[in-house]
C-alpha cells in the first residue's frame, strides 16, 4: 500500500531526529507553566508533539506546513475548478508531501476496497431506539469495529514495538474507509427509516460516494462541499479535545477504534463539535425574528441582546486563533461562489461584519473573529441536510483523517504512555505562599 511504503521510507530519519532530541537535549527547557494555566484548562501549555498540523494564532491551521489556501490550491492541481480529493489530503497528512494525482487516487482506491461494513454493525445500529442521538450511534459503530482490529490481534501475537505502526495504519485505512458508510447509514436510517446498506462505488471518490450514499441531490454540488468539509475539519493540531482524547487513549496502545471513539465522545460536547449546530440555530433565530435578513442596526441590537442574556455568540471566538479562521473563510468563499444569493449566506456575511465589532465593544473575547463553526452548518442546510444533530457526525468523519494520521505516527515514533502530573489545591497555595516570601 502506498502510504505504508512512503512512511517506511521516511521512518529512519524521523526516528533518528526524535532519538537525538530525547537523548541529547532532554533537559532543554521549552516553556514554564503558571497557575493560571493549570487552573485554566492547561491552555497554551506547550507539551504535545505532532508534525501533522500546527495552529498559528495569527494565521490559522497549517497542514504539514501548508496554509488552507495553499492546501486547496496545490491539492486541486489537475482537477480544473474542483475541490481536491480527500484521498490527496490524507496522503498529505500522512506523508507530508503533496501527492500526484495518481497517488491521491491510490488512497481513494484503498478506501473503496475497505469500505464494506460488517453485518453486525448494521444489526447493532438497528437495535438501538430510534431517538438515539446520531453521535451515540456513530461512536458505537466505531467501537464495535474494534472486534476486527489488526493492531490488537498482532499485539497479542507478540508484535515488536518497531512494527506497531503497520497494523495501526491498516486499522486507520479500514476505519476511515468505513466512516462515510457508517455516517450515511445513520443518516438514512435515523431520519428516513431506510434500512438498506449504503453502496460505496469504487468508480467514485470519497466525496462523491458520501454525497450519493447520503442521498443528497447532487444537482448543486454536495460532493464538492463534502470534499471541502472533510478536508477543513480533518485536523487542528493535537491539543483540541477530539484529537487529544484520541491521542491519549492511543498512548495506552488501545487500537484506533477505541482511541477514535474516545475522541468522538469528546467531539460530542457543546464546547467542541456541537457548536456548529448552535451557530446555525442562532442564524435561523435572527432570520425568523426579522422575517429575513435584518438591517445592520437590528442585527447589532440582536447580538447585544444575546450577550446581555448571558449567552455567547456561537461561531465566534477561539481558544488559540486570534484572526478569522481560514476554515471559515474557505467555506464562505465556497458559498459565495456557488450560492451567493442564499439568504442565510447573506445573513452570515452580515454577521461577520457586525459581530466582531460587538464582541470588541464588550471586551471579553480574546478573539472576536469567526471560527469554523460560524458557517459550516449553514452550508449543510443549503444542501438540504437540515437535521442539526447530525452535523457533529459530519465533523467526526472529517476529524478521523487527522487523528488517525497522528495515531499512526505516534506508534511509528514510539510515543510513550501519556501521563501528566497532578497537584492538589493546597500544593498550589503553598507554591503561591513561597513565591510571596522575600528572596
Ligand atoms: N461570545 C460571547 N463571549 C465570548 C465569546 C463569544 N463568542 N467568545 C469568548 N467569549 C468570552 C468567554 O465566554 C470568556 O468570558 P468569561 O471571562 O466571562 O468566562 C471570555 O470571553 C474570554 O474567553 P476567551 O479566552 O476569548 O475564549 P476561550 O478560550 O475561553 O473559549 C470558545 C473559546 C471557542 C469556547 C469561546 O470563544 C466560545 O464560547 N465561543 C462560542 C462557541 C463556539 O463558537 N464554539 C466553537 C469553537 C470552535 C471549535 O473548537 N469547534 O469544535
Amino acid at each position: 500500500m502506498i502510504l505504508q511504503e512512503k512512511i517506511q521510507a521516511q521512518l529512519p530519519e524521523w526516528r533518528e531526529r526524535i532519538k537525538k532530541l530525547a537523548k541529547d537535549h532532554s533537559e532543554v527547557k521549552v516553556a514554564e507553566v503558571n497557575i493560571g494555566q493549570i487552573v485554566g484548562g492547561m491552555r497554551d501549555i506547550k507539551s504535545l508533539l505532532t508534525d501533522v498540523s500546527f495552529v498559528d494564532p495569527a494565521e490559522g491551521i497549517r497542514f504539514r506546513g501548508m496554509s488552507i489556501p495553499e492546501v486547496l490550491k496545490s491539492l486541486s492541481k489537475g482537477r480544473g475548478n474542483k475541490m481536491p480529493l480527500v484521498g490527496g489530503l490524507y496522503y498529505l497528512l500522512m506523508i507530508g508531501e503533496v501527492p500526484t494525482r495518481e497517488q491521491a487516487l491510490e488512497v481513494e482506491a484503498e478506501w473503496a476496497k475497505r469500505s464494506e461494513l460488517p453485518d453486525y454493525v448494521y444489526k447493532m445500529l438497528k437495535a438501538m431506539p430510534k431517538d438515539t442521538h446520531p453521535m451515540i450511534l456513530f461512536t458505537q459503530a466505531v467501537m464495535a469495529l474494534a472486534r476486527d482490529s489488526a493492531f490488537t490481534k498482532k499485539y497479542h501475537e507478540g508484535m515488536k514495538k518497531d512494527a506497531y505502526w503497520e497494523p495501526a495504519l491498516e486499522d486507520s485505512m479500514n476505519l476511515t474507509a468505513k466512516l462515510p458508510v457508517i455516517a450515511a447509514f445513520i443518516y438514512r436510517y435515523k431520519y428516513f427509516g431506510e434500512k438498506k446498506k449504503p453502496r460505496y462505488n469504487p468508480k467514485l471518490d470519497y466525496g462523491a460516494n458520501f454525497s450519493k450514499m447520503m442521498g443528497v441531490s447532487d444537482r448543486k454540488g454536495y460532493a464538492e462541499l463534502a470534499r471541502l468539509y472533510f478536508i477543513l475539519h480533518s485536523d487542528h493540531e493535537s491539543g483540541n479535545v477530539s484529537a487529544h482524547a484520541t491521542h491519549l487513549v492511543g498512548s495506552s496502545l488501545a487500537d484506533i477504534y477505541y482511541a477514535f471513539s474516545a475522541g468522538m465522545c469528546g467531539l460530542a460536547g457543546p464546547l467542541h463539535g456541537l457548536a456548529n449546530q448552535e451557530c446555525l440555530g442562532w442564524l435561523l433565530d435572527v432570520h425568523k425574528k426579522f422575517g429575513g435578513v435584518p438591517s445592520r442596526d437590528d442585527l447589532y441590537k440582536f447580538a447585544w441582546d444575546t450577550l446581555n442574556s448571558g449567552k455567547v455568540i456561537p461561531g465566534y471566538g477561539h481558544a488559540v486563533l486570534r484572526v478569522p479562521d481560514p476554515r471559515f473563510t474557505a467555506q464562505m468563499e465556497f458559498a459565495k461562489k456557488h450560492f451567493p444569493q442564499d439568504e442565510l449566506i447573506r445573513l452570515a456575511d452580515m454577521v461577520f461584519d457586525v459581530v466582531p465589532a460587538v464582541l470588541k465593544e464588550q471586551g471579553k473575547a480574546k478573539n472576536p473573529a469567526p471560527n469554523v463553526d460560524a458557517i459550516s452548518g449553514t452550508l449543510q442546510y443549503y444542501y438540504g441536510v437540515r437535521e442539526f444533530d447530525f452535523y457533529t457526525v459530519l465533523f467526526g468523519v472529517g476529524r478521523a483523517l487527522g487523528v488517525t494520521a497522528n495515531y499512526v505516527w505516534a506508534r511509528a515514533l514510539g510515543q510513550p504512555l501519556e501521563r501528566p502530573k497532578s497537584l492538589t489545591t493546597k500544593m498550589l497555595e503553598d507554591i503561591v505562599a513561597r513565591s510571596a516570601e522575600p528572596a
